[in-house]
């Protein structure tokens, strides 16, 4: 296991709801060990077994909701 950490910016959220279903999304990616989402700051804080998954599936995952990744 290789737990590599990001902050992945997003552009969207507005409420706690927003937050739940951007978390509900990086927790479905299999390797992802731990998330933190705020829509105030905009970003997700991810930790993730790099040996597992890549920021690429997460981004992914994200950009399959209603709000995007900020490039
Ligand atoms: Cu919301």
């Amino acid at each position: 296991m290789e737990v590599k950490e990001a902050t992945i910016k997003i552009s969207g959220m507005m409420c706690g709801g927003c937050e739940e279903t951007v978390t509900n999304a990086i927790k479905s990616v299999d390797g992802v060990q731990d998330v933190s989402v705020s829509h105030e700051a905009g970003e997700a804080k991810v930790s993730y077994d790099a040996s597992a998954t890549d920021l690429l599936f997460i981004n992914m995952a994200i950009n399959g909701t209603h709000y995007k990744v900020v490039e």
